[in-house]
């Protein structure tokens, strides 16, 4: 994905604006949804594609409080987001938004969730913000103007081996995939110094970019999983690719650490 093309939006406080947009309506949105968490002892959730994949109100009412911010301030873009339909843009610019990634830990009431909001041109990210209320942490970046947590640059890490390397990854919710991955996991594990997984895809690439991991990697992901957390780990100083490029799911993700990037990704793709 190129990243030095902003196309029209060559002005840098234009970059700058849609970066603080973004870190406004994810605070906003994630905060809501922590308050209303807060005060259910037990929440009601739905099921999408499997019983494991939830949906929960919060999801949806973040997702729709985003919405009704963009549509009245930034009218002529489009939105791609998880809870709902896609709209068009006549202005070049699409905004992706993931409510509450990690909606798994957001129900079970653990730490690793977010909300997370990006906006692009075409195929390039012009600005990011991921915001995780419990963790009091939000990572934010825009295109060629670097990568912070609440307001403090972030720098990846620049690990040699894979071997001394730290390894996040996921599992989607469909059990055949599941196996694969896990048997990729079983593969990989021996050759890292260890895996962890957070539940929350965007939670991951913002700790590529603060290198607490050295790498991450993940298949069958959203594009509102990840875009913003692209941005920020690019940002930061990361190697990331993700393909299809133009894909919305069923995306396959590697970052990491520059110096280790072929050869982890020589393990987790298959050619
Ligand atoms: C989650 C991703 C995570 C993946 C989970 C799930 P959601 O997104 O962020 O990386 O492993 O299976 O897809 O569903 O919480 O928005």
């Amino acid at each position: 994905m190129p990243q030095t093309d902003l196309g029209g939006l060559s002005n840098s406080a234009d970059v700058n604006d849609l970066r603080s947009l973004c870190i406004d309506l994810a605070v906003s949105a994630a905060s809501k949804a922590a308050e209303g968490r807060a005060q259910r002892a037990q929440l009601e959730t739905e099921t999408k594609s499997s019983l494991t994949d939830l949906v929960t109100e919060f999801d949806r009412a973040a997702e729709n409080f985003i919405r009704e911010r963009l549509s009245s301030q930034r009218p002529q873009d489009g939105i791609v987001g998880e809870e709902g339909l896609d709209v068009p843009n006549t202005s070049g610019l699409t905004w992706i938004i993931d409510p509450i990634d990690g909606t798994t830990n957001f129900v079970f009431g653990l730490p690793a969730w977010g909300c997370s909001v990006a906006v692009t041109q075409g195929n390039t990210i012009l600005a990011g913000a991921v915001h995780l209320p419990v963790l009091r942490e939000t990572y934010s970046a825009a295109s060629g103007r670097g990568a912070s947590i609440n307001g403090t640059e972030l720098i990846s890490s620049q690990s040699t081996s894979l071997q001394t390397a730290l390894v996040a990854t996921g599992f989607a919710y469909n059990s055949q995939r599941r196996s694969q991955q896990g048997a990729l996991v079983a593969k990989l594990l021996p050759q890292v110094r260890d895996i962890r997984r957070s539940g929350s895809a965007a939670y991951d690439l913002c700790c590529v970019a603060a290198g607490r991991v050295d790498a991450y990697y993940e298949h069958g992901l959203s594009i509102w999983d990840i875009a913003a957390g692209v941005l920020i780990a690019r940002e930061a100083g990361a190697t990331v690719e993700f393909t299809p490029e133009s894909a919305v799911t069923d995306i396959t993700l590697v970052a990491s650490a520059t110096p280790i990037f072929k050869s982890l990704r020589s393990v987790v793709i298959e050619e």
